[in-house]
């Protein structure tokens, strides 16, 4: 007889998720994946100026901060067709790839580590043998005995007085959980070092962006930062140097912790890169735009159908129509009226709570298609495609990673081991691109020229505009209809909404749903295994659901399981 599991809420994740299987033989049979969360952003948006969308967009979520802000003031430019000078260009992309590498490093050391990596278990170990293990990958200044020491000395203090505080809910001892004692140490140690290394990240972002979490200087048409590189009041060449060292020290720890981490864990978990491949069809966009007309970019976009590499399409700008056409919702098993499917510029917003229905509407949560298709995006995603695209730090990092893990195929990559070695691998790319962004715009000043705005002009009538981002959990589209000059339709279709939608138009399961299906469970009472499928996705429900009622009518009432 099937068990069933529910597990709500999810925790380690932004928002609030639940998550239903059906387990059988020791394996998940059938899932359901439901957002439990009703919120708002994209009506507040109506009859406003489109050129503080991104402020209220912006809000949508406080982890990936940066990227509803960005996609917003893309969607309008892209509506009155505007260019945008270069200095705004790399600017915003240093911005974005600073924000990429901190959200990477903090999903992976606090959000999902914990679930491969027994906190207990590090206390079993003499530090020097966490030493020996960590020299043969990476020659990392904290990897020595004083450090490991001190961090078992911290734990032991926690675990002495037997309040783990916010590790006192661990799956410790699980079967599922086989690393030696030493890995354990090392793991826990770079945990409580990422902590501290994140914070470079955030400083570029701050210091560049004015604040962070939420950036303050964009502006639809550039940025709003003044450049003289002798005025103290704004971004000096004293300012761009130390953002270059902040980079240099960030770089330090990607490839000597966090790349060779994930590598050690794709090493010592392979099986876990048998399971939970789930949707394999793939989209991810081009990102870091290198001109004023944004016809190049420093990351190729793309999608990919089946898994198959040699089914790879490219997408090549903002503008391309392959991919404005084959973007769809549908809200057949969503908590919205009606059954339809349609392309976010048409849709409306009508909330219809129904209860948790198995067959029927179970999810705030929309259901995002491609050409039709349930489509998974996100690191993994954006890795393939760039890798199909033959872009070279994409193809060096992903086939390191490969040896490291001793597979010799990009399949191995389709798996719940493979989305955390895919982020791994594009942190690592995303390091590069962050350093050649830095260094562009250096060269750009060198030339004289400190223009950073085009003023917007908005035409009578209706324009539409499509705003694109390649966001940390994937694609993410901003979707808005202006009419003479106000704010008529806005649609955001976001990358946690295209991987936990339910199922579709046509009842079929989404990423996270069809990549739960295969899964191993040890102990359907301690299902750690399931939370780790679902954690390899990054979830953010805050920014999967982001609608709201605007008469303020009560929608549910929340229950606790
Ligand atoms: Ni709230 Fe986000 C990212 C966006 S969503 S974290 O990355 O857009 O899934
Ligand atoms: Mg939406």
């Amino acid at each position: 007889m099937a068990t069933r599991i529910s597990i709500d809420p999810v925790t380690r994740i932004e928002g609030h998720l639940r998550v239903d299987c059906e387990v059988d033989n020791g394996h998940v049979i059938k899932a359901w994946v439901s957002g439990q969360m009703w919120r708002g952003i994209e009506l507040i948006l109506k009859d406003r100026d489109p050129r503080e969308a991104w402020l209220y967009t912006q809000r949508i979520c406080g982890v990936c901060t940066t990227v509803h802000a960005l996609a917003s003031v893309r969607a309008v430019e892209n509506a009155l067709n505007m260019e945008i000078p270069l200095n705004a260009q790399y600017i915003r992309n240093i911005i974005c790839a600073a924000h990429a590498i901190q959200d990477q490093i903090v999903h992976c050391y606090h959000l999902s580590v914990l679930d491969w990596v027994d906190v207990t278990s590090a206390l079993k170990n003499n530090p020097r043998k966490a030493v020996a293990l960590a020299q043969n990958t990476s020659s990392w200044h904290l990897n020595s005995t004083q450090e490991f020491q001190a961090v078992q000395d911290r734990l032991k203090s926690f675990v002495g007085t037997n309040q783990l505080g916010i590790f006192a809910n661990g799956y410790w001892g699980h079967p599922a959980m086989t690393l030696s004692p030493e890995a354990n140490l090392l793991a826990f140690a770079h945990y409580l070092q990422a902590l501290e290394v994140q914070r470079k990240a955030s400083m570029i972002i701050s210091i560049l962006g004015g604040k962070t979490p939420h950036i303050q200087n964009l502006a639809v048409g550039g940025v709003a930062n003044a450049i003289n590189p002798d005025s103290p009041a704004t971004l000096t060449m004293e300012r761009l140097q130390y953002v270059k060292t902040l980079i240099d020290e960030l770089g330090d720890f990607v490839h000597n912790v966090y790349f060779a981490d994930v590598c050690a864990l794709g090493a010592s978990y392979r099986d876990w890169t048998s399971y939970g491949a789930g949707v394999t069809n793939y989209l991810s966009v081009p990102e870091f735009p290198m001109d004023t007309k944004e016809t190049q970019f420093a990351h190729p976009g793309g999608s990919i159908l089946a898994g198959d590499m040699g089914r790879f399409q490219p997408i090549r700008s903002f503008q391309e129509e392959y991919f404005r056409k084959g973007v769809q919702e549908s809200v057949k098993h969503s908590w919205y009226k009606g059954d339809w499917t349609r392309n976010p510029w048409e849709e409306d917003t009508e909330p219809h709570y129904t209860d948790f229905q198995e067959d029927g509407k179970y999810s705030w949560v929309k259901a995002p298609t491609f050409y039709g298709k349930q489509t998974q995006v996100g690191p993994l995603a954006n890795i393939l495609c760039m890798y199909a695209a033959g872009h070279a730090p994409t193809r060096k990092y992903t086939d390191k990673a490969l040896a490291a893990i001793s597979q010799s195929g990009i399949g191995a990559l389709q798996s719940t081991m493979g989305r955390h070695v895919a982020r791994g691998i594009r942190t690592a790319v995303m390091h590069e691109t962050l350093q050649r962004q830095w260094q562009a715009l250096m060269d750009n000043l060198a030339k004289g020229d400190t223009k950073t705005f085009n003023r917007p002009e908005f035409p009578k009538g209706e324009v539409r505009g499509a705003g694109l981002h390649e966001a940390p959990r994937g694609v993410l589209s901003h979707w808005v209809v202006i009419k003479n000059a106000k704010i008529h339709n806005y649609q955001a279709v976001v990358p946690s909404t295209w991987n936990s939608g339910p199922r579709n138009g046509q009842d079929s399961p989404g990423p996270y749903e069809a990549s739960l299906v295969g899964t191993p469970v040890a102990d359907p009472e301690r299902p750690l295994e399931v939370l780790r499928t679902v954690h390899s996705f990054d979830p953010c429900l805050a920014c999967a659901i982001h609608v709201l009622d605007k008469d303020a009518v009560e929608i549910v009432k929340v229950r606790a399981l």
